[in-house]
């Protein structure tokens, strides 16, 4: 069973006036739909454009299919759970951006509020020793709750796909020990790498004074003992390889080259958020041509930025500073037939996706922090000739597993990420086949199911350990 903010599914009406539940994008959706269906499992999310809770079957229509059980919020709950409280209080918490942070009094009640009413669903659906999986920051409170509302001793996991901070900003948050309690209600609590479960521990230790065995990830507290691990998630390596090879990605791929105008590409692709950097890495972008008039002409850097939190003001903040410097140095470099920034508001079909990722000669993944950042691990997956250079921020979960191979930076660091760009681009093509192979190598090692499979027995492991 598995809780999540997001619905895996949505209703949509096709050409024939008919509703179907369709499919979400999202490597983590396509892993679990055939692992729920197999298991006859149950999805708890939050179902942004539903008036009142709904069960179905999804996606129905004679296929395999799970229960889906929708729980709807109203505008204000949203508003303070969901903007409030796990966008504008843990979201920037948790990747050390602590001049973002604003803590609500009420938007922690409703956050509260609205983790108990989850957890009151989680509750009603869950059978006789059903694993419930709680999937991140919105649900922190969620294991301890949904702990006191069952019956059975059915194990509960919980995944944080966002870093943990170290225990000297964490306390900064003014329901520290709520958060942790909270947590602590589950048997299992996972992330994506060591550091970040080391920094929980000492959380629980500092904050609480529960009693923590790093070695072992124990964390001992009231006679209840939670396993806290790491596994850092992957990507569908295979579908993005088979799709990457594919002719009609290749046709893209000579479209994209034609439309560009320089000789090399470097590419950014985010989600359009304040912890993913895009703002330094066109001033990189911008100081890598100021200092080097070579460049000019010839390399453009292609910027594909998804639309995310446009509630929220920090956000539409961003958007208007992005706006306004790929305005200003286009309008700076511009020549006639030469770009230097292309810049794209969208979401981008997967298919396009990876031409793009195919296309880029230099993949810039500079977020000033992320959990782990499965752009870097896509780029990688999708180089199915072994060449292109990846450059990723050492503040990044990825830099753990594949930092010796791409050229690490410090995304706050201009010229730092500009020196990174040139080393890049004039790589030698052994050399970038020499690491290339590795990164893949690496990649294809963790993969999605690798990640479910980790997860899903260290949870039972856990529960059965009784602890
Ligand atoms: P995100 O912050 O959303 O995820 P990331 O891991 O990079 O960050 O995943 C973004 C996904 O969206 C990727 O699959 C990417 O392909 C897709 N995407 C981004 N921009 C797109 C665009 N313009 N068009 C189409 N698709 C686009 C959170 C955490 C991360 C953690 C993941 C998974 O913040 O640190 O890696 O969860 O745990």
């Amino acid at each position: 069973m598995l809780l999540s903010n997001r619905e895996p599914f949505t209703k949509k009406k096709s050409k024939d006036g008919e509703e179907r539940w369709v499919q979400k994008a999202g490597g983590l959706v396509s892993a679990l739909t055939p692992v729920m269906t197999q298991a006859d499992g149950v999805w708890v999310a939050w179902a942004p454009d539903a008036g009142e809770a709904s069960r179905a079957m999804v996606p129905g229509g004679g296929e395999p299919s799970f229960l889906l059980r929708s729980v709807p919020l109203s505008q204000s709950e949203v508003r303070r759970y969901y903007q409030g409280f796990a966008n504008r209080a843990l979201w920037p918490l948790c990747h050390y951006l602590l001049d973002r942070c604003d803590f609500q009094e009420q938007d922690w009640e409703v956050y509260r509020r609205v983790n108990a009413r989850f957890a009151d669903a989680v509750a009603e659906e869950s059978r006789e020793g059903d694993l419930v999986w709680i999937q991140d920051y919105h649900f922190c409170l969620a294991p301890r709750m949904v702990r006191e509302r069952r019956r059975d001793r059915g194990a509960i996991a919980y995944f944080h796909h966002v870093p943990f901070p170290a225990a000297q900003v964490f306390r900064v948050l003014p329901w520290r020990e709520d958060v942790l309690l909270g947590l602590l209600g589950a048997d299992l609590v996972g992330f994506h790498s060591k550091n970040y479960a080391k920094n929980f521990m000492t959380s629980c230790a500092d904050i609480l004074g529960a009693q923590v065995d790093e070695a072992s990830g124990q964390v001992l507290w009231q006679g209840r003992s939670t396993q806290v691990g790491w596994f850092p998630i992957g990507i569908d390596v295979d579908t993005h390889e088979a799709i990457a090879r594919s002719p009609e990605v290749e046709s893209q791929v000579t479209e994209i080259r034609k439309k560009v105008s320089g000789e090399k590409i470097i590419l950014g692709v985010d989600r359009l958020d304040y912890t993913k950097g895009i703002l330094e890495r066109l001033y990189a972008f911008e100081r890598l041509l100021e200092r080097n008039p070579s460049y000019r002409g010839e390399v453009s850097f292609v910027q594909i930025a998804v639309p995310s939190r446009t509630a929220v003001e920090d956000y539409r903040n961003l958007k208007r500073k992005v706006d306004e410097t790929v305005g200003r140095i286009n309008g700076q470099y511009s020549r006639l037939g030469w770009t230097p920034v292309s810049y794209q508001y969208r979401g981008l079909p997967k298919e396009e996706l990876i031409a793009q990722y195919r296309a880029a000669d230099v993949a810039l993944v500079t977020p000033l922090r992320d959990g782990m950042n499965l752009v870097a691990k896509e780029y990688v997956a999708c180089r199915v000739e072994d060449d292109g250079v990846l450059v990723l921020s050492e503040f990044t979960g990825a830099a753990e597993e594949l930092g010796r191979d791409s050229v690490l930076v410090n995304p706050y660091n201009i010229n730092d990420v500009a020196n990174a760009l040139d080393f890049a681009l004039k790589m030698h093509p052994d050399e970038q086949r020499a690491r290339m192979r590795r990164l893949r190598s690496r990649v294809a090692l963790r993969d999605i199911d690798w990640w479910l499979d980790e997860s899903l027995r260290a949870a039972q492991a856990s529960a059965e350990a009784g602890v």
